[in-house]
């Protein structure tokens, strides 16, 4: 991920899978679960910070269901978790 959005947009996964999301840019960026703002859709999937450019934010996905998150701090970059 970057301040310009997430690369890519979509992963696919198997359930009990884990995404490393990495700030590749050169801003914070602050990956978190839909809906913006209150990132209840799973609220564990949320650093409550943005991620410094080089460091990054590690999640698991228990239930196979579909994630949409967003850049918390530029919601109009998206993206989503398909977990099967
Ligand atoms: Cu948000």
């Amino acid at each position: 991920m970057t301040e310009n959005g997430f690369t890519p947009t979509e992963v696919k996964i198997a359930k009990g899978g884990i995404v490393v999301f990495k700030n590749m840019g050169t801003q914070d960026v602050w990956p978190a679960s839909g809906p913006h703002p209150a990132h209840t859709g799973y609220p564990k999937f949320d650093p409550k910070k943005g991620v410094k450019p080089g460091e990054s934010f590690s999640i698991d996905f228990p239930d196979a269901k579909t994630y949409p998150f967003h850049d918390h701090l530029n919601p109009s970059h998206f993206g989503k978790v398909v977990v099967e």
